[in-house]
């Protein structure tokens, strides 16, 4: 008889859990409400998506996905246009490989990838600056200069 109402209250605790584990699911909508995506465009050094548009102060998500067979990309937000992207490509070059050519953290970036294998894909998420234009490239060498890069635009 014990052993049963113990059971009893055993079983009514898990549901509990279980009923507040099913709400927390549904509760924590954390997700950006700027959710982006960016590919690669194919083998091509350039991205499928070169315009993204976010709202100043929101949440924003990118997702990129390296759609290469080959090739390594990242995607690094910089603060500010070319001349910004410039300085940065050159610091992600003597940042070096073993930093998959993204330079330290530092007032010039915005948010970055990871240097991605083919195939993969990672989602960065920051909040969107000051209204005005930003610049994205791949700073794997070469790839800037090809004109791996893309503008967002943060009204
Ligand atoms: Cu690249």
């Amino acid at each position: 008889m014990k052993i049963s109402a113990k059971a009893m209250v055993v079983s009514v605790m898990l549901l509990g859990a279980l009923a507040l584990a099913a709400c927390g699911g549904s509760a924590s909508s954390g997700a950006a409400s700027g959710a982006l995506e960016v590919g690669t465009d194919g083998e091509n050094l350039a991205y499928n998506n070169v315009a993204l548009t976010a709202k100043a102060g929101e949440k924003v998500s990118i997702t990129f996905k390296n759609n290469s067979s080959a090739q390594s990309h990242n995607l690094i937000v910089v603060n500010g246009g070319d001349d910004v992207a410039n300085a940065v490509n050159d610091a992600a070059a003597e940042a070096g490989d073993a930093a998959g050519y993204v330079p330290a953290d530092g007032a010039d970036l915005i948010a970055h990838t990871a240097l991605l294998a083919p195939g993969a894909s990672e989602t960065i998420e920051f909040t969107a600056p000051a209204a005005g234009t930003y610049s994205f490239v791949c700073t794997y060498p070469g790839h800037y200069g090809a004109g791996m890069k893309g503008v967002l635009t943060v009204n």
